[in-house]
């Protein structure tokens, strides 16, 4: 698993270093290249990819539509660190992006990254019709604006030190993580113009893996260390973060976490070896120690 993942980062850096080389140069290139390529496990691209070979997607598309989600994860990264945020001075083992650079580089570094998503998916030489790349920009669109991570992000920060229902945590971590993780589940699809039926089912896939992701990343909060999770640890707790651990307990968790991915396994049954790889990332998902 980890040799894959590694070749996926490699394949992936590889074009985010071409494409911004290929472009004039400016002051904010470096804060840029500095959340997107100080370490990261691309875990998106990596469903991204497990779910593209289901509906055999050609691997540099995938690669490329794969940079794009990057640039937001890692945009979502560098403005989460920020005081007005969550406050992290420790991102990936390496000073956030504003304790290294300032803070108003670091939002405009994450700007810069969130509209670079949209210029890499409308690319020449990512090889779809302009139909397709189309709807992949309106998806990650949605996917990123007020119903998705910048909406599941707002509700994190207001349900701080509040007695929050399972209902409301679960609805705030799939807009926060889920939504991205849908948006590689179902890109795919829309790449292979599947009817409207088969895109919601693969959108709640991902909205299931991006819960499990976001669950496992609580439980790494609680029973990590900062060394080896490369971020601050036991944060949530001091911060009165709503989750699924402050709720049901440490144990419950885990046992919500592994009914997931029974969940998940159903789901993906139909598609039988096919679907072995995203099997194998769902265990790596939870089982991670960063
Ligand atoms: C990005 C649209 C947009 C809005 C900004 C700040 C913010 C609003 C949203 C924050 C969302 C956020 C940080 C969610 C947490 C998701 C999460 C568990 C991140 C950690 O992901 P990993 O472990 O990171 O994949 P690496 O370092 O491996 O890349």
């Amino acid at each position: 698993m980890q040799n894959k993942l590694n070749k996926i980062a490699k394949d992936t850096n590889f074009f985010l270093k071409n494409f911004i080389n290929k472009q004039k140069k400016s002051d904010l290139i470096i804060p840029m290249n500095y959340g997107l390529f100080s370490g990261g496990k691309k875990i998106r691209s990596k469903i991204l990819i497990d779910v593209g070979s289901i509906f055999n997607i050609n691997y540099k598309s995938l690669i490329i539509i794969g940079a794009a989600v990057e640039c937001i994860h890692a945009y979502s990264l560098i403005h989460d660190d920020l005081p007005c945020m969550d406050n992290d001075k420790l991102r990936r083992g390496k000073p956030s992006t504003h304790i290294k650079f300032g803070e108003s580089t670091a939002v405009l570094a994450g700007n810069s990254l969130l509209t670079m998503a949209f210029e890499i998916l409308s690319y020449k030489n990512l090889n779809l019709n302009e139909k397709v790349k189309n709807s992949l920009i309106n998806q990650i669109s949605q996917c990123s604006g007020h119903l998705g991570i910048a909406g599941g992000q707002f509700l994190d920060l207001d349900y701080e030190h509040k007695k929050i229902s399972k209902k409301k945590i679960i609805e705030m971590e799939i807009k926060k993580t889920g939504k991205l993780f849908s948006f590689c589940c179902i890109a795919p699809l829309i790449i292979k113009k599947k009817n409207k039926r088969e895109i919601k089912k693969f959108e709640d896939l991902g909205a299931d893996i991006g819960l499990l992701f976001q669950v496992a990343d609580d439980l790494i909060d609680h029973r990590s260390s900062s060394l080896v999770a490369g971020k601050k640890t036991g944060k949530d707790k001091k911060k009165g973060k709503a989750t699924l651990i402050s709720l049901l307990g440490y144990k419950n968790t885990i046992k919500y976490a592994q009914n997931l991915i029974l969940k998940i396994n159903i789901k993906t049954k139909k598609y039988g070896l096919k679907s072995k790889d995203l099997l194998e990332t769902l265990n790596y998902i939870l089982n991670r120690n960063k």
